[in-house]
């Protein structure tokens, strides 16, 4: 028998190739997929961009391979010098971008950085509040089948029935009611302007750590396009791929340095164990970019492009939640046209607009049919559409959505097909990453 190890395990030639095609061709071939479905259809999910190169490149860097438990200048591991350099430039960039004092880059998510903050300042079965997962509230604010709805006690607030906007007088019913120990403001389709000041005098009154989840539209408060929560809330998180355009993560920002300790240990190592440096260095990336004038443009237009498509929708017959928009998000209310949100989710698919199925404030159907979809401008607007696409694009929505009417959830094909070299159209002059 060979004792030569290279016999023994066989040779390595081979073994690196330079190229993912060559690689792995079933895997290379869905990311070009991919990138094809990114080019050809009109992405509307409101919670979805379309990154930089920049970004995408540091996000497959080298980082990858790197272990770094710990923060920078104390970690586990050898070999952080580069890690650090790069923890530290989003750290700073962070703080520069938000104002604030205090930044930890290293959350995996959105949920892993709103897990933390539970961790860090609650102990189980402590009271919180947060808005209604029916009202455009997240999961991670108190659903029943997340976490924070299993390990503590959350008790809701919501939109009211007439106006569909958060009644602030019965957030302070609630709060003096139950006297929560967190309050939370932020939500996933929720399209109007958050008082944040109204929630500083609740927090302030029941003595309760204000906590503002901005992550739907931290993009718009860096361009200055939404009111910032500093300095205001206590804690700010934030994912970094919605509006802010970066990669998949999350971020949480503070002012007060007592809340450092518990919360720097709570992602690291009460939650996470080694960060994902190459994540945290696409983050640096990202924040870079938002801090330029171009993205103040951009954040700006984002809105105006929103309220260019909502204001379409309505001339074109339907009824968006709260009349409008402050934001880039909107919930379109099906219920008049007798559509629900899952057949006009795959109808508009079908048409290569995509969006997803949001049950509207009070909807009576479940979650997983729904009497609305949520659409958003943030991937649209990277790509260089204006108003005059988003007044387009709700025009061929509400096409589409009048064939599944008359037709139910197969809609009208011919209606379809026409969107769809309407889309194709748009698409074409206004290429997702333009020298590919
Ligand atoms: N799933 C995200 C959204 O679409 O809003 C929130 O985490």
């Amino acid at each position: 028998m060979s004792t030569n190890p290279s016999e023994v395990a066989g040779s390595m030639d081979g073994f690196w190739h330079d190229d993912l095609a060559t690689a792995d061709p079933e895997i290379a071939a869905a990311i070009a997929n991919e990138l094809k479905r990114q080019q050809d259809k009109i992405e509307l999910i409101a919670s979805e961009n379309i990154a930089s190169k920049a970004v995408l490149e540091a996000t497959g860097s080298v980082f990858t391979n790197k272990y770094a438990e710990g923060y920078p200048g104390k970690r586990y591991y050898g070999g952080c010098d580069y890690a650090d350099v790069v923890e530290t430039l989003a750290i700073e960039r962070a703080k520069q971008l938000f104002g604030c004092n205090f930044a930890d880059v290293q959350p995996n998510s959105g949920s892993q950085m709103n897990q933390a903050v539970f961790l860090g300042l609650l102990q189980p079965g402590d009271t919180f509040m947060g808005l209604d997962l029916n009202s455009g509230g997240h999961l991670t604010h108190g659903s029943p089948v997340n976490m924070s709805g299993k390990w503590f006690n959350p008790v809701s607030y919501g939109v009211r029935q007439d106006d569909e906007r958060i009644d602030m007088e019965a957030v302070a019913a609630t709060a003096r009611e139950h006297k929560p120990k967190l309050i939370i403001c932020g939500g996933t389709a929720y399209s109007r302007v958050w008082d944040f000041e109204a929630f500083r005098a609740i927090a302030d009154e029941v003595g309760a750590i204000l906590l503002c989840d901005m992550s739907h539209i931290s993009g718009l408060v860096a361009g200055g396009a939404h009111p910032s929560p500093f300095p205001l809330c206590d804690i700010v998180t934030t994912t970094t791929h919605k509006s802010l355009r970066g990669p998949r993560s999350g971020v949480i920002l503070w002012n007060d340095e007592k809340f450092t300790k518990p919360l720097n240990m709570a992602v690291f190592p009460g939650l996470q164990g080694g960060p994902l440096m190459h994540v945290v260095a696409a983050k640096a990336v990202a924040f870079k970019e938002a801090l330029s004038p171009e993205f103040k443009t951009y954040a700006h237009r984002v809105v105006e492009n929103a309220r260019a498509l909502a204001a379409s929708l309505e001339e074109n017959g339907l009824r968006i939640v709260s009349g409008g928009t402050d934001n880039h998000s909107m919930l379109v209310d099906l219920t008049a046209k007798d559509v629900t949100g899952k057949a006009a989710e795959a109808g508009l698919d079908r048409a290569w607009l995509t969006c997803n199925k949001n049950g509207i404030p009070f909807d009576t159907r479940s979650p997983f049919v729904t009497s609305g979809v949520r659409l958003g401008t943030p991937a649209g607007t990277t790509r260089g559409f204006g108003p005059t696409e988003f007044r387009k694009i709700g025009e061929l929505i509400a096409k589409v959505v009048d064939g599944l009417s008359k037709n139910g959830p197969e809609g009208d094909a011919q209606i379809e097909e026409h969107v769809r070299a309407e889309v194709s159209d748009l698409c074409a002059n206004y290429p997702v990453y333009p020298h590919e």
